[in-house]
């Protein structure tokens, strides 16, 4: 092992800490412990912005104090300069029913007309919107002109089909520029979009339809995905065979492949489009009707319908694109996500557009046709912002840099992340390697809940350290809490709480107020529960530790997931890490740990030992993995993130739990042939 791949913070166990926090509490395993979340690691490293980028961000000094001083004024000076409105609102926040919400609620206007027609009012039609990069390699280039007429044409097509403002539309399909035209389309009818990430099955899509009793389906013929089609027609055509309130089916043909199209209700996009105006009136919204309903897949349950509604929500994602992502007129910005995930329908679609920016649209897997697909695509179109998932990190680590080395990646200034935390190394390889060591990253967290970003570095404003999210956004205010929802002193961790209303929020769960209610708002009073856990470290600065549900109770203590991941991480062998607690009489929960190794490395007894003794160096003997099993990949949510119920369940010898959310399933039961053969118990 190198040493220069520890990083200095986490060296040895003189440096690691446990803090107790809190008086006795009871957490949720019934099981009394002094402490609600045990603080293992420290990181000592810090990337203080340069000059040259401070001087021209966007984010000058002195703006999170100018919030804090006046937060309602700074969201209402923020939703008056960055929304056009048709009826600009007199009121800020409407708190009367508080936790139901309204934000500038006597506001009136369109959101399409925001992300489109104001920009081709003042002069910007001829900006491109969207670079689109297609899997086979095929592209298009479509200006803020061309999108504004394909979205008119596509409104007056849903409008014929009688579709109108506060019907429910649901959307499934795969990332072609059609998908951003779609979600456009119905913001400007009032129609209420909720999209299904293509990659659902026709069940998932079934229950969403049925859920929100949508009248119309978009789909499309087939998407393409590594170099296949993958049926989306034949999906959408099964799950509306278990639905009853669908009368009319767009489908946008791509992939070419046969479809069935049934009579009097299907009808390809291309002969909707033919004839209609280019023109279509922006339909007046008031600022909380509904704009889009989202389901969070959740580990467990029925899938909540996020509900966001229209002028809080754009406030929100335009104030946050504006000073996260530091746009100037000339960036090529790259969001990899899919729009059927919010980090797509916040940071491609609409943030985006409301800021006049030129984005990148690709619309296949990240290693097709070989593993560096990303960085030709970076290469080819000077790409120089790029946000992406810690999931996709660790698997280019995986790949080994000499996809990365391939290209010139010298056009890229700023680098973001989202969706998991992010390991310290898995950090400080994303540093170096994509952003030549300049770059800052904006490790950015929130939650389809949330709407938009919520804690974030600003470029140029904020100092970043690797692993960290740092601090609020200005005007949000999220604490660290303990079970009585006290805060908790700075270096100790808890539970993630946000202290205000913000105006991205969400309103309530589709067609069910009182699960809004008891998932967000009944385990703290006036607080939201984001249920997370975190800790702070004496600079304030948040360092996000995974899901409460997720959290080890080693011998008393509350260990988070993510630490003993990133002690594993840290070392040079290892490229991503899941841990999860396991029942062990001895001490309640026994770490295992799972864990893919970079590149061809080899997972020997030898190097297994390595491990546990790295980890026990990095966090204490406390965070020991009692089991380590050498995976080539772990089990993961359609949208990426490591899904450690069915470790665990693997881990107890359970029978595994759901598996169908899972983007690999049959990598669970390689998993589990090889934990009933590896268990490393002293
Ligand atoms: C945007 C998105 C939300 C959950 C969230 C948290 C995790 C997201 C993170 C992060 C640590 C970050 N999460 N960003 N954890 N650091 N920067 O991902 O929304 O799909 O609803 O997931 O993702 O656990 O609670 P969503």
């Amino acid at each position: 092992m190198s040493p220069g791949r520890i990083p200095s913070g986490i060296a040895g166990p003189t440096r690691s800490r446990t803090y107790v926090v809190s008086a006795t509490i009871t957490i949720e395993t019934g099981v009394t412990v002094s402490e609600t979340l045990a603080n293992l690691m420290q990181e000592d490293r810090s990337f203080p912005p340069s000059e040259a980028f401070t001087t021209a961000a966007n984010a000058k000094p002195g703006l999170h104090e100018e919030a804090e001083v006046d937060w309602l004024g700074w969201w209402e000076r923020n939703a008056k300069e960055r929304v056009t409105w048709f009826k600009e609102p007199s009121i800020v926040l409407d708190d009367s029913n508080a936790p139901f919400f309204k934000w500038f609620s006597d506001g009136e206007l369109n959101v399409s007309y925001n992300c489109l027609d104001r920009h081709v009012e003042a002069g910007g039609g001829d900006k491109i919107a969207f670079h689109w990069v297609g899997e086979p390699g095929d592209g298009r280039t479509i200006t803020y002109a061309d999108l504004l007429a394909e979205v008119g044409q596509f409104a007056n097509g849903l409008k014929s089909l009688g579709v109108g403002k506060g019907d429910r539309v649901a959307i499934y399909m795969g990332m072609v520029p059609e998908l951003a035209v779609a979600l456009l389309a119905c913001a400007r009818i009032g129609a209420v979009h909720s999209v299904v990430f293509g990659g659902f099955s026709a069940d998932s899509l079934a229950d969403r339809i049925n859920d929100a009793s949508c009248t119309a389906v978009i789909t499309q013929d087939g998407a393409w995905r590594r170099g296949k089609v993958v049926d989306l027609k034949g999906a959408a055509d099964e799950a509306v065979a278990k639905t009853t309130s669908v009368e009319h089916m767009v489908v946008v043909r791509r992939t070419e492949n046969d479809v069935d199209m049934v009579n009097g209700r299907d009808i390809w996009w291309h002969d909707l489009i033919e004839g209609q105006s280019t023109e279509c009136a922006p339909e007046v919204m008031n600022a909380e009707d509904l704009l889009f309903i989202l389901y969070t897949s959740g580990t467990t349950g029925k899938p909540k319908g996020i509900v966001h509604t229209q002028g809080g929500y754009l406030t929100g994602v335009t104030t946050t694109s504006h000073y996260v992502f530091d746009y100037k007129d000339d960036d090529i910005y790259w969001c990899t996500a899919d729009i059927g995930w919010i980090t797509g329908h916040s940071y491609i679609v609409y943030g985006p557009l409301a800021n006049h920016v030129t984005s990148v649209m690709y619309e296949g897997a990240p290693n097709f046709p070989d593993n560096d697909r990303l960085w030709q695509v970076v290469e080819d179109l000077g790409v120089t912002i790029f946000y992406t998932a810690p999931t996709a990190i660790r698997a280019f680590m995986k790949w080994g840099d000499e996809y990365v080395e391939r290209h010139d990646l010298g056009t890229l200034r700023m680098l973001g992340t989202v969706g998991e935390p992010i390991n310290p190394e898995a950090w400080m390889w994303y540093h170096e390697k994509i952003g030549g060591g300049t770059c800052p990253i904006v490790d950015t967290w929130w939650q389809t809940e949330t709407g938009g970003i919520m804690i974030t570095p600003l470029p140029g404003a904020v100092a970043t350290k690797p692993g960290s999210a740092t601090i609020p956004f200005p005007g949000v205010k999220p604490d660290v809490v303990d079970d009585r929802g006290e805060s908790v002193p700075l270096g100790g961790g808890g539970f993630l709480a946000i202290r205000r209303p913000w105006p991205s929020m969400l309103r309530t769960v589709y067609g069910d107020d009182q699960r809004y209610l008891d998932t967000y708002w009944s385990k703290f009073e006036n607080m939201y529960f984001a249920g997370d856990g975190a800790k702070r470290d004496e600079d304030g600065y948040f360092w996000l530790l995974g899901r409460v549900d997720d959290i080890m109770l080693v011998s008393g203590h509350n260990i988070s997931t993510t630490e003993v991941e990133s002690a594993l991480v840290s070392h040079e062998a290892v490229a991503e890490a899941a841990v999860v607690g396991r029942k062990d009489e001895v001490t309640g929960q026994a770490i295992a740990a799972f864990v893919t190794l970079i590149g061809n490395t080899e997972g020997t007894p030898e190097l297994l030992q390595e491990l546990r003794n790295h980890v026990a160096g990095a966090l204490g003997p406390i965070a020991k993995p009692a089991s380590i099993v050498f995976t080539p990949d772990l089990p993961k949510t359609r949208s990426g993130k490591i899904m450690r119920r069915l470790l665990k369940d693997i881990s107890e010898e359970r029978q595994l739990g759901d598996v169908t959310t899972l983007a690999n399933a049959d990598i669970v039961a390689d998993i589990a042939s090889q934990a009933a053969t590896s268990t490393t118990d002293e």
